[in-house]
């Protein structure tokens, strides 16, 4: 092979990697329902560094996993996170998509903020949990 189609290789190669660097920030989403018990579902997606839990779940609803999520845009708050795989939380029946952490060190913790703000750490697992208020 000539240099120019080596080249012409080695780039086409590049092309078709998806982009991910170094500093991204790997992280797997559990959905969890415990209003109608359901089987957990685990997904794999990352943040890019410093990114928010928002670009994450739009990432991981692009990669054909299986995900699909909708907000709300809250006009002091930001994103509410609506729905998770096709279900909803609702005033009415006083349910909603609460968001948890778990650590790599097996801790786990609520976040006082919304996937707009929230910044995972490397390894986090996001938990979605439909729930009760
Ligand atoms: C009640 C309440 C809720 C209820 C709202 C349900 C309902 N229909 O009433 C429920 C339990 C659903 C809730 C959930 C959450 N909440 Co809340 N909530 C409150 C609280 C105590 C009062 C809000 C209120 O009624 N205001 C009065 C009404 C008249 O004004 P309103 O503008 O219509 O209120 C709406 C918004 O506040 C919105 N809302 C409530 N919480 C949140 C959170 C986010 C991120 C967004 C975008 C909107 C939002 O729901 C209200 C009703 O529609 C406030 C604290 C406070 N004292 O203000 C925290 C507060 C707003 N919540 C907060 C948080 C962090 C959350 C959660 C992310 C917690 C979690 N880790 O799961 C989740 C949201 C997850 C998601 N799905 O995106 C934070 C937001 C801080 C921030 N900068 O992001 C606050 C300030 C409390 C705190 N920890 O400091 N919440
Ligand atoms: C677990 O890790 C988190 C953050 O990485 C830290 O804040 C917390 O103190 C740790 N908890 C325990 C019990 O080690
Ligand atoms: C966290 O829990 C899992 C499963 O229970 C266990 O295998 C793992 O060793 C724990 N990790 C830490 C850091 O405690
Ligand atoms: C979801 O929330 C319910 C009610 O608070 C709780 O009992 C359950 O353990 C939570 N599930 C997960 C996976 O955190």
């Amino acid at each position: 092979m000539k240099a120019t189609a080596l080249l012409t290789a080695a780039l086409l190669l590049i092309s078709v990697i998806p982009a991910r660097s170094s500093g991204d920030t790997p992280i797997s989403v559990l959905v969890a329902n415990s209003v109608t018990p359901s089987p957990d579902k685990t997904y794999s997606t990352f943040v890019v560094f410093r990114g928010i839990l928002l670009g994450g779940l739009t990432r991981l609803q692009a990669s054909n996993q299986g995900f699909s999520f909708t907000y709300s845009l809250d006009q002091n708050y930001g994103p509410f996170l609506q729905s998770v795989n096709g279900l909803s939380g609702s005033t009415e029946e006083r349910t909603y998509w609460q968001l948890k952490v778990k650590k790599p060190n097996n801790s786990t913790i609520i976040p006082d903020v919304g996937i707009g703000c929230y910044i995972p750490a490397a390894n986090d697992q996001i938990i979605l949990n439909y729930t009760k208020f």
